[in-house]
């Protein structure tokens, strides 16, 4: 395994629309093992491939309780079949836009299908943080990142703050 450069804002790369994968092959597992063990370094509960640059609809996730058990999960080509009228907000963050939290409403339940680890379909309900986290990285896939559902001058504040901590580093 081997851990991978997350891309943060203002990064063209962020913008790109993931393209569905046409195989889960053991090319595609050393991808989510990467995701994961950078996932976990950062640290974070979430990640997708275009975060390290890899425009494939990919994501990886762990919302396991701190000082318990890893608990993985891993999303090829995820696709919402419904989503709950009834909205949540969550105080979100991201690795791509680090340091910087702020509130977004999402659909409070969702169903989702998608292939696993092994390329078997999956199809769930989430709720809580799943729900949120799984729209969350479901987002970066089409180029959209959680500043995007915040005022332009929120927007705005935060890329000029991440730009500032990479001018620093
Ligand atoms: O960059 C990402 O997409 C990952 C992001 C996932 C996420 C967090 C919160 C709401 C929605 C989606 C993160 O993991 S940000 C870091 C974070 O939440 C965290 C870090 C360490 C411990 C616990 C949480
Ligand atoms: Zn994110």
């Amino acid at each position: 395994m081997a851990l991978r450069e997350i891309l943060v804002v203002p990064d063209p790369v962020l913008k790109q629309v993931s393209t569905p994968v046409e195989v889960v092959d053991d090319d595609l597992r050393v991808l989510m093992d990467d995701m994961l063990e950078t996932m976990y370094a950062a640290p974070g509960i979430g990640l997708a491939a275009i975060q390290v640059g890899v425009p494939k609809r990919v994501i990886v996730m762990d919302l396991a309780a701190p000082d318990t058990a890893p608990e993985p999960r891993y999303f090829v080509n995820p696709e919402i079949l419904w989503a709950s009228e009834d909205t949540a907000p969550y105080e979100e963050g991201c690795l791509s836009v680090p340091d910087i939290y702020d509130e977004v409403e999402r659909p409070a339940r969702v169903k989702l299908k998608y292939l696993n680890y092994q390329g078997e379909e999956v199809i769930e309900d989430a709720e809580g943080l799943y729900a949120v986290c799984i729209q969350h990285e479901m987002d970066h896939l089409k180029g959209v990142l959680f500043i995007d559902y915040l005022s332009r001058l929120k927007r705005d504040r935060a890329v000029a703050k991440v730009k500032k901590q990479v001018r620093a580093a």
